[in-house]
């Protein structure tokens, strides 16, 4: 497998994917469509729905990615609804909601879903970055980037890594993990 879909509507995420598989000799084309996302408590479900809907109207292989932000204090929230808490309160609301919260651990997941066949269940990989939660916006980027900071290399938000945010992101360790897979033929893990 040298070539897959990514299916999804945010051209920053489809901007990371390529960047990141490309390291990898694979290369993505972008599938830009909105599908049903189902509510539910984690985003491993999340995505498995979704890839079993898109199978039959999008060629495999493809994959779709759901990613969501765990705020240990909140008891991990926003999580699987990061996407209507991003559109609705966005990063100013969260900062309110931590004002005063010394306990900024939380960590920023990626679920990819990768259909090979329509016959066969999507393979699901993920990858976790953990972090903090800054306490002002910091740095550009999008979404929750400018209040985001990776333990590594620390101190910086993912808005004020640029590139570099590639290197540690939660989006590249599970993208790394379906690279692997590809340039080895193996099953993935
Ligand atoms: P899809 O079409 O692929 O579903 P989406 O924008 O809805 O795109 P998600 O549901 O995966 O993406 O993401 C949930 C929210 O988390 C979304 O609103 C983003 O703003 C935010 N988010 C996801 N990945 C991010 C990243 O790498 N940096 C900053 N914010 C991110």
């Amino acid at each position: 497998m040298d070539r897959l879909r990514f299916v999804t509507h945010n051209s920053h995420k489809f901007e990371e994917a390529r960047k990141i598989l490309s390291r990898y000799g694979l290369y993505v084309d972008w599938v830009k469509l909105e599908y049903p996302e189902i509510q539910a408590d984690s985003l491993e479900e999340v995505a498995s729905y979704s890839a079993e809907w898109l199978k039959g109207k999008v060629e495999p292989p493809f994959f779709i990615e759901d990613a969501g932000l765990f705020i240990e204090a909140l008891n991990g929230f926003p999580g699987p609804y990061s996407s209507f808490v991003f559109r609705t309160i966005g990063n100013p609301g969260i900062l309110r909601l931590m004002e005063g919260v010394e306990h900024r651990r939380a960590v920023f997941k990626s679920v990819v879903a990768v259909v090979t066949a329509v016959d066969l269940p999507p393979v699901i990989l993920t990858g976790e970055t953990p972090g903090r939660i800054a306490t002002s916006i910091r740095g550009g980027g999008w979404g929750f980037d400018p209040i985001f900071e990776p333990d590594e290399p620390g101190g910086l938000t993912y808005g004020e890594l640029g590139e570099a945010k590639n290197q540690v992101s939660h989006r590249y360790r599970a993208l790394r993990r379906l690279g692997e897979w590809a340039q080895s033929g193996a099953k993935p893990y």
